[in-house]
């Protein structure tokens, strides 16, 4: 949930790039980093596996100016989207925001960006999301690698993913198309969220009371 400093007239919210291993989840952020002016932006930090996947998150702090008189700033994480790294996942979704999924146009990753997508739902069930609450969380929907030939039709991705039609962009994140207007609908979505009725913050199960023998 944003963290809101009154006396620094801060504001920070948290917002994570999720989806399946290998979607381009760290090129996104590392697009954003070589675009934008060193004053918007902190330094990118990854935590990367020798082969350059994401080991545990990503993260890209950046500044967009004041907003109601308060200075605002977005932290962008990524999680590491390798199946067996689910335990990570749950801990970088903590206090998310807004969530970015970005998909793969490649065919053979139909299944793994579905997965990924349950995937997600289950980690915001685990930490006290309500449906309710979990369908209001901001999310932009990005289908990545539009540049490969045999991309998947964009109609054919949208109704896997995306049955609800919220804000959602075709990119090739190497080149950095559409990388900035992701980025763009997910903090608009974000701010929008603050300005409207606040719902009271998910609350994680209550640990189980072990029983007298
Ligand atoms: N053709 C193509 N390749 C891309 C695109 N975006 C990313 N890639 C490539 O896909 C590979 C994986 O990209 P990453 O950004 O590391 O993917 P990730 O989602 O962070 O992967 P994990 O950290 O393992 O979850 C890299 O070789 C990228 O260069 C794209 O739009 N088109
Ligand atoms: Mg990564």
């Amino acid at each position: 949930m944003a963290l809101i400093n009154h006396r620094a007239r801060e504001i920070h919210f948290k917002i994570v790039y999720v989806g399946p291993g290998l979607g381009g989840k760290t090129t996104n952020l590392q697009c954003l980093h070589d675009r934008l002016p060193p004053e918007r932006r902190g330094r990118l930090l990854t935590l990367s596996t020798d082969n350059e996947r994401t080991l545990f998150f990503d993260f890209l702090p950046i500044d967009i100016g004041q907003v109601n008189g308060f200075n605002t700033r977005f932290h962008l994480y990524t999680v590491p989207g390798q199946v067996y790294y689910r335990l990570s996942r749950r801990a970088v979704l903590q206090s998310v925001d807004g969530v970015v999924f970005v998909a793969d146009s490649h065919p053979s990753r139909e299944q793994a960006n579905f997965d990924s997508l349950r995937d997600l739902e289950e980690h915001l069930r685990v930490q006290g999301f309500s449906p309710e609450q979990s369908a209001r969380l901001p999310r932009v929907f990005q289908y990545n690698k539009r540049d490969l030939p045999a991309a998947l039709p964009l109609d054919r991705m949208r109704r896997l993913l995306n049955p609800r039609g919220l804000p959602d962009f075709e990119a090739v994140a190497t080149t950095g198309h559409g990388v900035n207007e992701t980025l763009r609908a997910s903090c608009k979505a974000v701010l929008a969220r603050l300005s409207g009725p606040v719902a009271p913050r998910p609350q994680p199960p209550p640990p189980a009371i072990p029983q007298r023998a």
